[in-house]
């Protein structure tokens, strides 16, 4: 299979850090020398090619309403490790694979059970309320984050077109570009990515929809221009580069439940107590810090917004 478990062992300490620790290091040894420099330097900059910012967002408001009790992560270490399976299996390589990645135009359609099927563009829904959230993230492979988003909750985008009585799911379709993303001629895997909920969940109002981080828009690597992010839920229930989100009344496919339905559960909430088949989930790795382990939290720390509509769990 895909995920090579555990993955965190190669996430602590982030290039950063290390670099930082193979200083001290050399120096410790006496070996704090221009030359023994000018070598960590080369590696350090073959591991970390240069990443250019993207534009700050102008208007956001702060809702702080969902509060974390952890400090951000580095933002380097954000953008630098990173699953998006349509670029690179290796989660050090996404950056450099998804550089330039641009969906130009860029189309959201939201369709199916709707009242009035919509197809907005990036200034439509730039246009919207912005607020920043910080939110815990927690990748099924055992690494989290904490990270502050910019964006719309993604209640506000789906009743901009009116869902219907009968649709219970939404549907989540990522981009479909083999000339920006040869991995997709890989038909071994089902693309486009897609992902979906149930219709309560989407319109949980932690459900969110990032056009941005750090207070600027999303790199490519993170999803641009649009992603879903999902905090109570494992990583891979949000999708990145998002252009199709479809109401429907069965419940619709997903990427990875689809390659290994045993592993990767529809629902899948984060949950302690249910371990991965390969490894446990009782503990999770903060990307960009030194290794420190945590325990996991049942909802990933959301239950009191989320457990409500999970009453058998
Ligand atoms: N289209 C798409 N979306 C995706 C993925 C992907 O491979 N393709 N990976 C998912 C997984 S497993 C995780 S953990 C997060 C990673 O987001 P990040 O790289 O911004 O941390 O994106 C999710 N969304
Ligand atoms: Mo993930």
């Amino acid at each position: 299979m895909v995920f090579r478990f555990p993955e965190t062992r190669d996430v602590s300490p982030t290039a950063e850090s290390d670099y930082k620790t193979r200083r001290r290091f050399l120096t410790s040894l006496g070996m704090g020398t221009a030359g023994a420099m000018a070598t960590v330097a080369t590696v350090r900059h073959w591991r970390r090619p240069p990443i250019t910012p993207q534009p700050r967002i102008e208007n956001f408001t702060r809702n702080y309403t969902f509060p974390v009790d952890r400090p951000l992560t580095q933002q380097d270490a954000v953008l630098r490790f990173n699953n998006f399976y349509e670029f690179a299996a290796d989660k050090r390589s996404v950056v450099q694979r998804s550089r330039g990645f641009c969906l130009d135009p860029y189309t959201l359609v939201i369709d199916g059970l709707v009242k009035r099927p919509l197809v907005l563009g990036l200034e439509d829904l730039q246009a919207m309320q912005l607020e920043e959230r910080v939110y815990r993230f927690r990748c099924v492979e055992a690494w989290a984050m904490t990270v502050p988003w910019v964006g719309i909750p993604l209640a506000s985008i789906l009743a901009r077109a009116e869902p219907t009585e009968r649709a219970k799911y939404v549907a989540f379709e990522s981009f479909l570009d083999v000339a920006q993303a040869p991995r997709q001629a890989n038909l071994s895997f089902p693309w486009p990515y897609r992902e979906g909920l149930q219709i309560e969940e989407a319109m949980n109002p932690l459900a969110f929809v990032a056009l941005g981080l750090y207070g600027r828009f999303l790199q490519p690597q993170n999803g641009a221009p649009l992603r879903i992010v999902l905090p109570w839920k494992y990583g891979f229930k949000g999708p990145k580069s998002v252009v199709k989100m479809t109401l429907s009344a069965t419940r619709p496919p997903s990427f990875w439940h689809t390659l290994q339905p045993l592993e990767y559960g529809f629902t899948a909430n984060v949950d302690p107590a249910v371990p991965h088949p390969r490894w446990s989930q009782a503990q999770e790795i903060e990307i960009g810090g030194w290794g420190q382990r945590r325990p996991t939290l049942k909802f990933n720390g959301y239950g009191e917004w989320v457990a409500h509509l999970y009453p058998r769990s």
